[in-house]
């Protein structure tokens, strides 16, 4: 059911970008404090990020339990995961089913790119247009578009010649991809890689895995779910929230009670052994120091080698796949199953294109500088230009004809990473300058949300039209999220965190490392003291 003519036309209070995890928790939120919402999506389905992630392995690297929305006792009561680590197609299952549940759908235009959002400095109301044609007249604008969410792919020469199949981990097609029988290429060794290479080489008869810089990943230690585990889950689910609503990264972790070097050599490595038992990213917060000491790092960093070449049956090859460049954890750090195991397999080649960098691509194969390869298919699981890429995909004009895309040449700026001076009522959810993807994304969004809905009411409960960061608010923070990254091991990678994956884009940390509940503190302290660093103000 579409929204009528009437209301289209009438303007609405809300315009949300995105029907991700993100855009539905808004329309819901806004929805319930009886404000009108649109919602555009460029997909033809709910889902963000999680509908064009559809390649082989996709799954989240944080628990399912974990990684869905907390606002809702009957959401959380009412659904049962059926393993650790969600499939894509679990995911968005869920968010599938959430849209039923809440009655979402008819607030939702799909196969409609926002292209435009236009401030109107009089009335303070944003003008959205549609690549459909739409134009709709909002008072806020709600951008959540997601962190990772821009799919990049590289300038490679010739790859547009390429006669064979091409397929990019975050626009996967829908219909089922068969590479049996096939020569297979996979581009690109982050997390999308990294799940996708071991299930690739299950079905190719060739594949080459070409790594531009090794990544550190964890056995994720997946298993199904059992009934008791589910009964176990759902009668503590308060207490898990809670944890996770304090937390560093918003799930019910606990790091050892002591510093790492603090601890004794029995200690360090028994819990390192506990950690890489349970799997995953976590891994890296072990120990609560591991991300600021150097030392503490590479403790880490060398049971890490240990474990990893032991599965790794060519000590060349774990030479190439082991990173010796950057701590371990200062690039989100990978949940795999049987990755390394994968390269063991006689028909995996491992290729490192630092060594020998790709040169071209034609219409039958890959050439780099020392050798060729012909396939019958590439993989690109080439990333993400991550944090901006979807937002300096539209036009954001707010005062004085300013866009966000040129206010953002120098690398993005916000307050909070929910609001920038110059676009009053234009609201980022999980922006750059918020923790976002150093958290559970699920529990971040519903916090901006959160925040954001109780803004408005503050708005409208006091008179006022809009709220605006102020250029004083946005430069402190920003100093603020430097001072924090500079005191970490974190800029010492060439993540994305840092957008140094996307050549040209401007180097700077672009995440607030405090932790999820210190952050939450600061906006509620900002909220606390009047909207701290915001101006409030009322249409002339
Ligand atoms: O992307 P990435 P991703 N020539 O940027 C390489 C989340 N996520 O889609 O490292 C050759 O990490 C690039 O090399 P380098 C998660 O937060 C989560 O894998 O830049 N190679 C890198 O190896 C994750 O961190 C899940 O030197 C090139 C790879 O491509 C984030 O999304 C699953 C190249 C890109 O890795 C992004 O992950 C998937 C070039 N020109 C994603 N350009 C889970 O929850 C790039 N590369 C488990």
């Amino acid at each position: 059911m579409s929204i009528s003519d009437e209301r289209r036309s009438q303007g609405v209070d809300a315009v949300v970008v995105g029907a991700g995890f993100a855009g539905l928790y808004a329309l819901h939120k806004l929805r319930s404090q009886g404000l009108s919402v649109r919602v555009f999506e460029a997909a033809p389905e709910v889902g963000g990020t999680w509908y064009y992630n559809r390649y082989p392995g996709a799954r989240c690297d944080v628990e399912s339990v974990d990684y869905c929305y907390s606002f809702s006792t009957e959401l959380e009561q009412e659904w049962d995961w059926s393993e650790k680590y969600a499939t894509q197609a679990e995911i968005l299952r869920y968010m599938n089913w959430v849209a039923d549940r809440l009655d979402l759908r008819d607030g939702i235009t799909f196969n409609t790119r926002v292209v435009t959002a236009a401030l109107d400095e009089e009335s303070l109301r944003w003008t959205v247009t549609t690549d459909t044609g739409e134009s709709v007249s909002a008072r806020f604008c709600v951008m959540a578009t997601g962190p990772l969410s821009a799919a990049l792919t590289p300038d490679f020469p010739g790859l547009g010649t390429f006669e064979g199949e091409v397929y990019h981990t975050a626009h996967w097609p829908k219909e089922p991809v068969d590479f049996r029988g096939k020569r297979v290429a996979v581009i690109g060794t982050g997390s999308s890689g990294i799940q996708s290479i071991p299930i690739i080489a299950d079905q190719a008869d060739s594949l080459v895995v070409f790594q531009r810089t090794p990544n550190y990943s964890v056995p994720a230690g997946n298993r199904a779910l059992t009934d008791s585990d589910i009964a176990e889950y759902k009668a503590n689910y308060a207490e898990r929230r809670r944890l996770s609503w304090r937390s560093g990264g918003g799930s019910p972790h606990i790091a050892h009670p002591k510093l790492t070097m603090e601890a004794t050599a029995e200690e360090r490595r028994a819990a390192f052994e506990k950690r890489w038992e349970l799997g995953g990213v976590l891994f890296s917060k072990t120990f609560s120091d591991q991300m600021t000491d150097l030392e503490a790092n590479d403790e880490a960093r060398r049971f890490y080698e240990e474990k990893v070449r032991a599965v790794i049956d060519d000590p060349e090859v774990a030479d190439l796949l082991i990173p010796n460049d950057h701590p371990i954890g200062t690039k989100r750090i990978c949940t795999d199953t049987n990755y390394f195991q994968t390269f063991n397999r006689p028909h995996v080649e491992l290729v490192s294109v630092r060594r020998t960098p790709i040169q071209s691509i034609d219409t039958t194969g890959i050439t780099t500088s020392d050798a060729r390869f012909d396939v019958d298919a590439i993989v690109l699981a080439t990333g993400f230009d991550a944090m901006t890429g979807a937002l300096a995909k539209i036009d954001i004009v707010g005062r004085e004809g300013h866009t966000l895309r040129d206010d953002w040449v120098d690398g993005p700026r916000t307050y909070l990473g929910l609001s920038v001076d110059d676009f009053p009522n234009l609201f980022l959810v999980s922006g750059p300058g918020a923790p976002a993807v150093l958290a559970n994304m699920v529990l971040h969004a519903e916090a901006h949300v959160n925040w954001i809905a109780d803004a408005i009411s503050y708005l409208d409960t006091h008179g006022h039209t809009a709220i605006e960061a102020t250029p004083d608010a946005v430069e402190d923070w920003n100093a603020e999220l430097s001072r924090r990254a500079n005191a970490s091991l974190f800029t010492r990678a060439n993540s994305w965190y840092m957008g140094a994956n996307v050549p040209g884009k401007p180097r700077g940390f672009m995440l607030f490392i405090g932790g999820f509940a210190t952050y939450l503190d600061i906006c509620n302290e900002v909220v606390s003291a009047g909207y701290k660093g915001f101006r409030l103000l009322n249409a002339s």
